[in-house]
């Protein structure tokens, strides 16, 4: 729920024509608009004597693309940014980026959208003939700069949206029911396709591919697109996703309640976060085989806090009673008091408290709030009274009536059929030692759809799942975390090389002191025995019997 993503390497990008893949993909380039994508390559090599062919000669000028007249879209300006800083709406530092053609626009589907969203567009020699929608963090209303700049350095059109509204304050959807819409979900596609034409009346052609590329929100983000419109995007990676939305904000509101003293003071203070993921880690670091200060999968460790329990009074190094009974209600995830069925899964032994910043623990989502985190859902959203109480939450009655009232807000739809059959591909990735979106969430949607899409194997041809061990909230944490699913992703959609890992490093200072394969779930890294635990070279992905005893999956949002 944060605004970062996965931070990519620098590009490889080569410039060269797409090829086109024998499954079914509407958005292949027609003949004429291959032969388009050819002359490219022939405009890159001139020989002597032959007639240089420039692509994009049959394009719009930067400057006339602001006279495009799309339903319910208005182009407020279209203009040519030279190479060299540029410095984004609000940011107060420049961002050096190559030539680019930049068109702020505004959509509105309905009477109460006002969804801005911009589009930036490389020169025709510079463009490498595909789109790319990057997603959002949290409920920010706000587009989506440095993740633009990185796919635009790559040499992709890039478009962004700040969702429909400005900030993350979450009244904006009091009393405004379609900017929720557009923020569930609606502000994606709407960008998505006016992009696709503004790219093609630039350009001369439609963008060969189309990929979307989101983290946390973003994440959310791209499983509704392969859900909802999996037309939009050939290629999709979804990192880290928060899209059981609802039951998310539900466990934000009991984790906080769990957490906090009646007089809403944080039960376990930040240092002590600390201490319980030592003494996770201390516990489960080696049930993997290999002492590396990394809990491979939080699902074998069941470290119990009361391991920490002060004898002799609290001090810095032990935990009160109070304090093993939070930890323990945070691991253990919200079930339904009544039935016991389970509502969300817990987070993971290794997530509370791995790093300096907020959002490498539980402090940002849930011990540092004054109130629930989110709660905004429920008082703007839900039941429409700005003074409601959270102390009055009722699991039974509340959940049935936002999963009927609301469902627009989650994305949690199994049969992915119709993105499948388009010819789509799915990436998907998570960090075992996510704070913020628990990964036992994640692996049970992608269970959940290998159950619905008839097995593993099936799944897989279109679908695919990374988990990060010690990974944090999209980055961060003491796993490799760095890695470039988009390049994975591009060479799976476009020459049909399915990526059976990810090759992930992890930095100390900006030198990278780790690297390791995140495998193809359900394998996982095992070190080989020999060489340097630093180096993937030494390291296999096996598939090990599942967990025992393997704990039960939050069942998800019908
Ligand atoms: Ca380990």
């Amino acid at each position: 729920m944060t605004r970062r993503i996965a931070r990519l390497p620098p590009s490889r990008f080569h410039l060269r024509a797409p090829r086109c893949g024998g499954h079914v993909a509407p958005r292949c380039p027609r003949k004429g608009s291959r032969s388009i994508g050819l002359a490219l390559i022939v405009a890159m090599i001139p020989l002597a004597g032959e007639t240089i062919v420039r692509a994009g000669s049959n394009g719009t000028s930067c400057a006339n693309l602001a006279a495009l007249t799309i339903p319910s879209i208005t182009i407020k300006s279209s203009t040519a940014i030279a190479a060299g800083p540029f410095t984004p709406p609000a940011a107060n530092n420049a961002i050096t980026l190559p030539a680019f053609c930049r068109i702020e626009a505004t959509a509105r589907p309905t009477s109460d959208s006002d969804i801005k969203f911009e589009v930036w567009i490389p020169p025709a020699e510079a463009w490498n003939g595909k789109l790319e929608g990057v997603g959002n963090g949290g409920y920010s209303g706000a587009i989506g700069y440095t993740a633009m700049a990185a796919g635009l350095r790559r040499g992709y059109a890039v478009v962004s949206t700040d969702t429909g509204h400005a900030g993350d304050d979450m009244k904006f959807g009091q009393s405004h029911p379609e900017k929720l819409i557009d923020w569930a979900y609606r502000s994606i596609h709407v960008m998505t396709e006016a992009s696709k034409l503004i790219v093609r009346n630039a350009q001369g052609r439609f963008a060969d591919r189309a990929y979307f590329v989101g983290c946390s929100s973003g994440g959310h983000q791209a499983l509704s697109e392969a859900q909802r419109y999996p037309e939009d995007y050939d290629g999709i990676i979804a990192g880290d996703p928060a899209n059981n939305r609802i039951r998310q904000t539900f466990a934000f509101l009991y984790s906080w309640v769990w957490t906090h003293t009646a007089d809403g003071k944080p039960i376990i203070p930040a240092a002590k976060l600390a201490l319980l993921t030592k003494g996770a880690v201390d516990a489960c670091d080696g049930l993997d085989g290999l002492k590396d200060g990394i809990i491979d999968d939080p699902r074998r460790c069941h470290f119990d806090p009361a391991k920490l329990a002060c004898k002799n009074g609290d001090d810095a190094a032990c935990l009160t009673p109070a304090q093993v009974d939070a930890a323990r209600k945070m691991y253990d995830g919200v079930k339904n008091p009544r039935t016991g069925e389970p509502i969300f899964s817990g987070w993971s032994r290794g997530s509370e408290g791995f790093g300096e910043s907020a959002i490498q623990s539980w402090r940002q989502y849930v011990m540092d709030p004054t109130e629930p985190m989110r709660v905004g859902f429920f008082r703007y959203f839900l039941f429409h009274d700005p003074n409601w109480d959270y102390r009055t939450v009722d699991l039974d009655r509340d959940l049935a009536y936002a999963e009927q009232k609301l469902p627009f807000m989650a994305a949690v739809e199994k049969d992915l059929t119709p993105f499948k059959k388009r010819g789509g591909k799915l990436l998907m990735y998570t960090g075992w030692a996510d704070p913020v979106v628990s990964p036992q969430d994640t692996v049970a949607y992608y269970d959940g759809v290998v159950k619905a899409m008839g097995g593993l194997e099936k799944t897989r041809e279109f679908y695919r799942f990374f988990l990060a061990p010690g990974m944090g909230h999209c980055s961060g944490g003491p796993g490799p975390n760095q890695f470039d699913a988009l390049t994975s992703l591009e060479q799976w959609v476009e020459k049909g090389v399915a990526p059976d890992k990810l090759a992930a490093s992890h930095s100390t200072s900006g030198k990278v002191d780790r690297t390791r394969p995140l495998c193809l779930y359900p394998q996982v890294a095992r070190w080989k025995g020999t060489g340097s635990a630093d180096d993937a070279a030494n390291f296999s992905c096996v598939t090990e019997a599942p967990a025992t005893p393997v704990r039960r999956a939050t069942a998800g949002q019908r």
